[in-house]
């Protein structure tokens, strides 16, 4: 049902779950068959007249006890997973990512290297600290990774936290967990988990990449800032002097910082 485990919190998760469905399977087992026994050894063309049972001390602190074991015993075992779940790392020797939901896609931010990606990508064997939200005017999302068996809700104007530690390398999947509308199955996004040193080569080549996006984006906006548009005799709007200069000003920008340019030191 869920894919392999990529934590060892997960795996932690996963055998405190298989713990739980033996037990339940061994306790369902021994309750029908017991039922059926019963059910026959007593059935009404056997046995018209019962016998009146006032107590049995035994019985009674057996089906007190025996239970009581098995429920503590499950909790203890489920409360080290939560509490290794909840034991978010220290954010000075973790990588933190800012996640943020809203109608109908994941967006990330590294506040170290002031990077911004619509995919997650992270070291394995390294602590990653999630802070998670949603936009203002948005409605609750709910990050869950299946790999590594977490889940938080994402809330408008609320941080929440929850923390990981890959083992494998891979990409896992993301998904919205908490029905947000029309496109919430749609939601998704992955997370790569890379060595370290391939982490930070992507840092620098993102880092690159969102620059020249970011010289090219400014270069429009100032050209839709300081350039009044210009009426013809016709009433119809044309390019003016400052539309030409700043077109060429753009397509100097994206020569020098554009897809086809690969240094962003010029
Ligand atoms: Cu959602």
């Amino acid at each position: 049902m869920l894919p392999e485990a990529a934590s060892e919190a997960a795996r932690q998760t996963d055998s405190a779950l298989t713990l739980l469905l033996i037990v339940s399977a061994v306790i369902l087992t021994g309750v029908t068959f017991t039922m059926i026994a019963f059910a026959t050894r007593f059935h009404r063309s056997r046995v018209t007249k019962t016998r009146q049972i006032h107590s049995n001390l035994a019985l009674e602190l057996t089906w007190t006890i025996v239970p009581t074991i098995i429920v503590i015993g499950l909790f203890f075992i489920g409360y080290e997973g939560f509490a290794t779940n909840r034991a978010i790392p220290a954010a000075d020797d973790s990588i933190v990512v800012e996640v943020t939901g809203q109608q109908w896609f994941w967006s990330f931010h590294y506040p170290e290297y002031e990077l911004n990606t619509t995919e997650m990508t992270i070291p394995v064997d390294r602590d990653v600290v999630l802070h998670l939200t949603s936009l203002i005017d948005d409605v609750v999302h709910s990050f869950f990774i299946p790999a590594f068996r977490i889940k938080e809700d994402a809330v408008p104007g609320t941080k929440t936290r929850m923390w990981m530690r890959a083992d494998r390398q891979g990409d896992y999947n993301v998904f919205c967990a908490e029905y947000c509308g029309t496109d919430h199955a749609r939601m998704r996004s992955l997370i790569h988990v890379v060595s370290e040193d391939e982490f930070e080569s992507w840092v620098q080549s993102s880092l690159e990449e969102q620059y020249r996006a970011d010289r090219v984006a400014n270069s429009l906006r100032l050209l839709l800032e300081f350039s009044p548009p210009v009426h013809t005799s016709s009433g119809i709007q044309g390019l003016g002097i400052q539309h030409i200069a700043g077109v060429v000003h753009i397509l100097g920008e994206i020569g020098r910082f554009g897809p086809f340019h690969k240094d962003p030191t010029l």
